[in-house]
């Protein structure tokens, strides 16, 4: 039996090519003991069903990384404890965990996420089962956040997006492609493209799920933040990027995909913010499920197709 996709149809009047789940959150608050939040998470198909690497937000308000499982992709069970990542002596340590990245990369998946090593940076696990995880070396300096890998090697080499930050909420933000022959030496770094010129992402950007393949290019999901007089506003971009050379833009939609307008994306510990980073695409019929924070509260599922967002983004694209 086929592993079911999370799927729902699209309403009558969608103009934008993403849209919610109409039972969205699919975690709420308090989702088990001693978690008071899950967002920004991450999700994979695994052994004819799904795992994810969750960003479990404790009581004390720091977040840690917990697997969760799945057979149906909406429906989440935890493991009470965090993943058992443990450094060498000498090693940058695990030493907190949130804003989780997943990606297959031929037999092993790869966990990237934000570690803390005197700031923020980009901490770099591999699993083959979900339960014996291996750190691998922090892929960059302190501040880096939102790094991202492609799911197969690009001319050779392991590939990720990533954006240098600072210890805080970064005012600033620009995304940059760098390359790795071994997971551990990164280089040639490039840039990809830049917060602006529009409001919507003037402030900021980070790359969200990793990008989907398509012949046309490599589809990339981001965020796009513009500050206000009341805080940030989080929502989502689209863009298309070249094949072989990803640090070049093939196109860009001006305007967002997604922006928080629901309850729950509105209202939460931080208002205003959709954060999408994780995406599941069927291969036979297309169909993408995508996974995003929502006010760093909970977590919410929208979707759409290969082709609607290849569609959208060379009709909207620059
Ligand atoms: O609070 C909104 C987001 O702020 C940060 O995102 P970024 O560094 O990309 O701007 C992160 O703390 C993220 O977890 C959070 O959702």
């Amino acid at each position: 039996m086929s592993t079911p996709f999370p799927w729902q149809e699209p309403p009558a009047d969608c103009e934008l090519p993403i849209w919610r789940y109409t039972r969205n959150p699919i975690i709420n608050r308090n989702p088990f003991p001693g978690v008071a939040k899950i967002y920004n998470s991450a999700v994979t198909p695994f052994d004819g069903a799904y795992a994810g690497v969750f960003r479990a937000e404790y009581r004390t308000g720091m977040s840690h990384l917990h697997v969760g499982r799945s057979a149906d992709g909406i429906h989440w069970d935890f493991a009470p404890a965090p993943i058992p990542v443990t450094a060498g002596a000498d090693e940058p340590a695990f030493d907190y965990g949130y804003d989780p990245r997943l990606c297959r990369v031929g037999e092993e998946y790869f966990i990237t996420w934000c570690n803390g090593y005197h700031g923020p940076t980009i901490g770099l696990a591999s699993t083959r089962d979900f339960k014996n995880f291996t750190q691998l070396e922090n892929a960059f300096l302190p501040c880096n956040r939102n790094g991202v890998l492609f799911p197969r090697k690009i001319n050779g080499h392991y590939a990720i997006l990533s954006r240098p930050s600072d210890q805080g909420h970064t005012p600033f933000g620009d995304i940059f492609y760098s390359v790795s022959p071994d997971l551990t030496h990164w280089g040639q770094h490039r840039f990809v493209m830049g917060a602006g010129p529009e409001w919507w992402q003037a402030k900021k950007i980070g790359a969200g799920p990793n990008p989907i393949e398509t012949p046309a290019g490599w589809l990339l999901i981001y965020h796009g933040v513009c500050g206000t007089c009341n805080g940030f506003i989080y929502s989502a971009g689209l863009a298309l990027l070249d094949l072989e050379r990803p640090w070049h833009v093939i196109k860009r939609c001006p305007g967002y995909i997604m922006a928080p307008e629901e309850p729950y994306e509105v209202t939460g510990s931080v208002p205003n913010v959709a954060f999408p980073s994780s995406a599941l695409v069927d291969a036979a019929t297309g169909r993408v499920a995508f996974y995003y924070g929502a006010a760093d509260t909970v977590t919410g599922l929208a979707f759409s197709t290969v082709d609607r967002l290849l569609d959208y983004v060379n009709t909207h694209g620059k």
